[in-house]
Formats: C-alpha cells, sequence, structure tokens
C-alpha cells in the first residue's frame, strides 16, 4: 500500500497548533538548561531501527494463534509494510530478515523494492532451531554444537547460505542465534560443546566478507531448559574474543533472567568494544517479547544513557551499532505495535540525551547518590514526546503515526487487499 502524503500532509496541519504549543515550551526549557535542541532533533532524525521480517504477523503463542488479518503474505509485502512504517515515523528505514522464513527469490527486484520505499537491509538472521522440509540431518539435538560433525556441517552451510542471501541485499551482518542446548544434567559436556561450536563459529567467520560483522547473540534457557550453549553475555564475549574483531554481541533484552542489570551489560560490551546490536522488546517474565517500553521503560532509559555515554565518549570504541527490534504480538495489529516500540526507543534515547552529564559525573565523584538519581531521573520524566513529533514533523513523517493509521483506517485497507485470514511466515 503506497501512502497518499497529502493525507500525512492534512493529518499534520490538524495537529500542527497543538504540537507547536508542546514543542515550543520544550524547546525553550531545554535550550535554557544549555542543550541544542536542533543537534537533538538531528540525532534522532538519523536514528533508524529495523523491522524483523518475522514481527509483521501475529505471532501467537505454541497454544494457539489468531490471525489479525491484511497480514503480508509473502517477503514483497512485508517490504511494503515496512516502507509504510517508515513513511508514516522516517525512523523504520530498515529491515531484518530470518531466513529461511524469507528467502528472497529475485535479489534483484527485492532490492530495488526496498530501495523505492527508501529501506536497508540490517543484519540477515539464520534459523538452525528448526528443521527444515527436505533437510539431510535433524537440530533436535543441536546444529553448530552437534556431536556429529555432518549435523554441524550442515548447520554452518546453511549459515554461509545467509550470509550469501545477505550479500545480495546489500546486507552487512549476519546475526547467530544459536538455540543449541541440553535439558537435562549430564545430557553433554560443557566444554565439548563450547569447543565444537566455537569451531563451527570459526568455519562460518571465514566466510564472512572483508566488510562484515557476525553478531552472537544469547539467551539464558528457552527451547533448552538445563543448559544453553550460548547462555548468556559472558559466554558471547568469550567466543567473540576468541573469533576475532568481526565478531560482536548481540543483547536481546528478553534474553536475560529476571532482573539482570542489562544497563551494566551493555556498558561492559562497550568497554570492550564489543556491542553489536539490539533486538528490542519488553517483558514482564521472560522472552515474552512484548512491545518496547510496555512494561520497563526505566530501563530501557538506563540503557540508553549507557549508550549514549559509549557513544559520546573518547575512551570507546566500539563499531556503530545494529538498531533491530525483535516482538511477537499475539492480539495487537502488529503495525501499530511496532510503531509504538519505535516510539519507545527514541523516547528512551531523547531522555538519553537530555541528561546533564557533565553534573551526573560530578554527582558521581562526590558520591553523591541522591543528586545523580535526580539528574537520570529529571531526565526520564521529562514528557519528550514533542521532540520526537517534530524530528518527525520535519522529515516530512506523521506528526502522531498511530493516530494517522488509525484515521485513515488502513489495517481495514490492507485486509481487503490481502484478505480477512492471512498468515505471515515467521514466529
Ligand atoms: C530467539 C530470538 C532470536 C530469533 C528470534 C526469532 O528467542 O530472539 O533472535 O532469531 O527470536
Ligand atoms: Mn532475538
Ligand atoms: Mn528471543
Amino acid at each position: 500500500m503506497i501512502l497518499d502524503k497529502s493525507l500525512l500532509d492534512q493529518h499534520n496541519s490538524q495537529g500542527n497548533a497543538l504540537h507547536q504549543k508542546k514543542y515550543g515550551l520544550l524547546a525553550s526549557v531545554l535550550q535554557d538548561e544549555g542543550h541544542n535542541v536542533n543537534t537533538i532533533l538531528e540525532r534522532l532524525a538519523a536514528f533508524q531501527v529495523a523491522i524483523p521480517s518475522w514481527a509483521l504477523g501475529t505471532g501467537g503463542t505454541r497454544f494457539g494463534r489468531f490471525a489479525g488479518g491484511g497480514e503480508p503474505r509473502s517477503l514483497e509485502e512485508k517490504i511494503e509494510d515496512v516502507g509504510l512504517l517508515h513513511a508514516l515515523n522516517q525512523s523504520s528505514g530498515a529491515i531484518s530478515l530470518h531466513i529461511p522464513w524469507d528467502i528472497p527469490q529475485n535479489p534483484k527486484a527485492i532490492q530495488q523494492l526496498a530501495a523505492s520505499f527508501e529501506l536497508k537491509f540490517d543484519a540477515v538472521n539464520s534459523n538452525t532451531f528448526q528443521d527444515q522440509e527436505n533437510q539431510d540431518y535433524s537440530y533436535k539435538f543441536g546444529s553448530l554444537s552437534h556431536t556429529d560433525k555432518a549435523v554441524r556441517d550442515q548447520a554452518i552451510a546453511h549459515n554461509v547460505e545467509v550470509i550469501r542471501h545477505g550479500v545480495e541485499l546489500g546486507s552487512k551482518s549476519l546475526t547467530i542465534w544459536l538455540s543449541d542446548g541440553t535439558d537435562f544434567p549430564g545430557q553433554q559436556n560443557f566444554r565439548r560443546s563450547f569447543a565444537r561450536t566455537l569451531d563451527s563459529f570459526e568455519q562460518i567467520y571465514a566466510q564472512l566478507p572483508a566488510d562484515w560483522k557476525v553478531f552472537i547473540e544469547y539467551k539464558p534457557y528457552e527451547p533448552h531448559f538445563y543448559s544453553t550453549v550460548v547462555a548468556d553475555w559472558g559466554s558471547s564475549l568469550l567466543f567473540c574474543q576468541k573469533l576475532g574483531e568481526k565478531a560482536l554481541g548481540l543483547v536481546d533484552l528478553g534474553h536475560h533472567l529476571p532482573n539482570t542489570n542489562i544497563e551494566q551489560i551493555v556498558s561492559r560490551f562497550l568497554m570492550e568494544g564489543k556491542l553489536g546490536g539490539f533486538h528490542f522488546n519488553d517483558s514482564k517474565y521472560g522472552d515474552d517479547d512484548l512491545t518496547v517500553g510496555a512494561m520497563r521503560p526505566y530501563q530501557l532509559f538506563l540503557i540508553f544513557n549507557e549508550l549514549v555515554d559509549g557513544m559520546t565518549s573518547s575512551e570507546i570504541k566500539n563499531p556503530e551499532l545494529s538498531w533491530m527490534i525483535d516482538a511477537s504480538h499475539n492480539i495487537k495489529d502488529p503495525l501499530e505495535d511496532l510503531m509504538q516500540s519505535v516510539e519507545a526507543i527514541m523516547i528512551a534515547y531523547a531522555q538519553a540525551l537530555i541528561i546533564n552529564r557533565p553534573a551526573l559525573e560530578k554527582a558521581q565523584l562526590q558520591n553523591d547518590a541522591t543528586l545523580a538519581q535526580e539528574i537520570l531521573q529529571n531526565a526520564y520524566r521529562t514528557d519528550v514526546r514533542p521532540l520526537l513529533a517534530e524530528a518527525r514533523f520535519k522529515a516530512g513523517a506523521a506528526l502522531n503515526p498511530v493516530g494517522f493509521y488509525r484515521e485513515q483506517k488502513i489495517r481495514k485497507e490492507l485486509i481487503k487487499q490481502r484478505g480477512e485470514k492471512t498468515y505471515s511466515t515467521g514466529l
């Protein structure tokens, strides 16, 4: 579906008076506090979050799935959906593919289609956590860590194939989430599983093009419930350090045990120049994959505090980061949910940008915990949404993306075009 620009302009002119009131007030307060509002707006405009190709349909759970209607039926339609999101917020200028859920049959045409919506391809994701039809060996007992070399070779070949697809699309990174692990104590030897995995990773690493990176994503449990080979940031970092400079850690917010201090993990990765990127989502219990910011917006802000600190510090030498969403939608309209996720990420980023850093550093040096908290929470409790709206307005996006999407009844239109019961590939 191609967006009619004049409808966007109409939406923006209707909302502009109220927006200017809110924005003017915030901008003048920030200016008085010593911030350069234009620089903040530029940073927000430059910030792009990749949309996962597997989150454009209703995911459901293992207990059931309730189709939302009008879901994309092909990779082309997924790209159109991301194009629509990007037109609405100008902050979703990339898509991350999961292979083989989304195999680009005609990569040239796919790339052209994406380019027509000004979309780039972020990391390509491999999948050795499911068996595919016509596959020689099963991954029931693992893939890159498997005891049988033939299974490992098959999983390595798949990753190399994913790199090939990525190269054809102009992607520059591979994300490996390795689900391999065990369900019962004694089932495997931890040390040998690690060694076999390292050997497999090394073979994949050797096939990376010169300007590529590989992201090693960690997760403590699920699908396996006793041990996982790449269970935590320590294991991820260990693999990355052994592999070389193209290997970087990937932090999926849902992949931590309850109450883990994720912001400190982010700081450690940054310190070592080993942070590759994020899978943003939110959760209350585990890997819930809920809308970003729905449960723990303060945690997200604290993560961005570390990121802004790291990105502006001359002591940190970390490659540019990949910002990606990894979410699943059980009951919401996936497009609305993704717009909310992107907004939540941008809010946390904007709030982190307005932290009074010199004052924070001074409070830290003086061990003034009260003042340090005041400084952080002053930024966190500032309603920065007018800044985001202004950045969108300037970029020709919608002042209120979800509002516009509803006003225009876009889902209804997608259902008309695609049908009530469509199923997109993915989770
Ligand atoms: C695993 C995970 C990983 C997969 C995606 C579908 O839980 O986060 O990133 O590739 O979900
Ligand atoms: Mn993930
Ligand atoms: Mn996950």
